[in-house]
């Protein structure tokens, strides 16, 4: 231990041993966790369809210089990212990121093999991969409805495009020899008061029973359904809410994804991990950040972040959640905002494993309030950035915002050549 960072990390890591806690296992158990990184941010949740589908409940805002505009240059950023956050990954796909060699490839008739690109790399870099089917931006999603359209013509393609994506996750999960979670968010829902709320979620339900028909080995391919509270055009009414998805998950045994910003801006998901895992064996996590609305921000270090991470860590779920990022902002830097919010999910994780949690729990059988308020507490000034510091180093990587150099050297080689 030479280094300045080593040398401070050996003051916190005894402020850390005098509460019973040992950050060394902490900062080696945050690396193993693995968080899957959304490739959508490189380009604005654009792909590489080349028809210019806005639309569909989500958008990136701002035009900042350098945006992915083909499979090789997403893939660069995405390796260029992951080098400066500590930890291991994964990297989570849309249909849309298709390489198809200009062919048009309908959404109902994508293969594997028009990801192999994407599964050589992964292969090579070590990464696992996720998948999920592009319910929007597409000529037969312009009413804003898919699986529970009115129309049977265009539920069934849709219906197909879902069979064939999650073929698509169970061949990228047996070709890498890890599990792919291959995940459903679809946009239907009103702008305005419906007049019939129930006609679409039955419909939904029976296009997914539709969908997850075929059975599939599960080492392979794992399935979750991601609800929402509203979305843009869908401000009255969306099909697949959480209480729809929460009973569909639980009667179909499939994972359920809770997105941090699908909720009221005052709810937070941390309160229902324990809930949900009492009745569901995995949950799937878009970590993101709503300002006002869905508006998909770059996470902070901030409170909600660390208290979804704290219950991931004190439930002792690490191996029943799936943690994925989701967001997208076009008006900074696409490289950092990757960074900056993965390490603010990477940072939560830390300070969870840096908790004395059973010293928490003993005060608590004890009835023992006042050391448990105290205690958690005095946690929040404990010296975690050292140890944070220290991770990073181990990791092979700088610390504090020396990552940021790394970043614009990267944008005046790369990006700047990105017309
Ligand atoms: C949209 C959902 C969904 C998307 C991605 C692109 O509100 O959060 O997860 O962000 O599938
Ligand atoms: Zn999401």
């Amino acid at each position: 231990m030479g280094t300045a960072v080593a040398k401070m990390y050996e003051y916190a890591r005894e402020r850390y041993a005098a509460i019973g806690v040992d950050a060394d296992a902490a900062i080696d158990r945050m690396l193993r966790v693995d968080v899957s990184m959304h490739c959508w941010q490189g380009d604005d949740v654009g792909g590489f369809e080349q028809t210019n589908m806005a639309g569909g409940g989500i958008m990136a805002t701002g035009n900042y210089p350098g945006r992915a505009r083909t499979g090789d240059e997403l893939r660069r950023d995405v390796e260029r990212a992951m080098s400066l956050v500590p930890g291991r990954h994964r990297l989570n796909l849309h249909a849309i990121y298709a390489e198809t060699e200009g062919r048009r490839i309908e959404r109902d008739k994508l293969e594997a093999c028009h990801f192999s690109r994407w599964i050589d790399w992964a292969r090579e870099k070590e990464l696992g991969l996720d998948f999920n089917g592009t319910f929007f931006g597409h000529p037969l999603a312009a009413n804003g409805f898919t699986l529970a359209n009115h129309d049977q013509h265009v539920r069934n393609f849709w219906i197909e495009h879902g069979r064939a994506c999650r073929r698509i996750a169970a061949a990228m999960g047996s070709a890498l020899g890890r599990t792919c979670i291959h995940n459903i968010w679809i946009p239907d829902g009103y702008k305005d008061v419906p007049a019939d709320q129930r006609s679409p979620r039955e419909r939904l339900a029976q296009s997914l029973d539709e969908i997850l028909r075929e059975s599939l080995p599960t080492a392979a391919v794992r399935d979750a359904v991601e609800s929402k509270l509203f979305g843009l055009a869908s401000e009255s009414y969306v099909v697949g809410s959480h209480e729809f998805y929460l009973g569909y998950a639980i009667r179909k045994n499939i994972e359920l994804c809770l997105d941090s910003g699908h909720f009221h801006p005052t709810e937070s998901i941390a309160g229902k991990l324990s809930a949900v895992l009492c009745h569901l064996p995995r949950i799937l996590l878009h970590i993101s950040r709503g300002v006002r609305w869905d508006s998909d921000h770059v996470p902070l270090f901030s409170d909600e972040v660390r208290e979804i991470t704290q219950q991931v860590v004190r439930g002792g779920y690490l191996d029943r959640v799936d943690i994925a990022a989701d967001w997208f902002d076009a008006t900074i830097n696409r490289i950092a905002s990757w960074i900056i919010g993965l390490r603010n999910i990477r940072k939560g994780l830390l300070s969870a494993m840096l908790e004395p949690f059973e010293m928490l729990c003993a005060c608590e059988r004890d009835g023992d309030y006042t050391t448990r308020l105290a205690l958690q507490e005095e946690l929040k000034t404990m010296p975690f950035s050292l140890v944070w510091d220290y991770a990073c180093e181990r990791a092979g990587m700088p610390y504090g915002a020396a990552w940021l150099d790394e970043v614009r050297d990267y944008e005046k080689r790369e990006l700047g050549r990105r017309a």
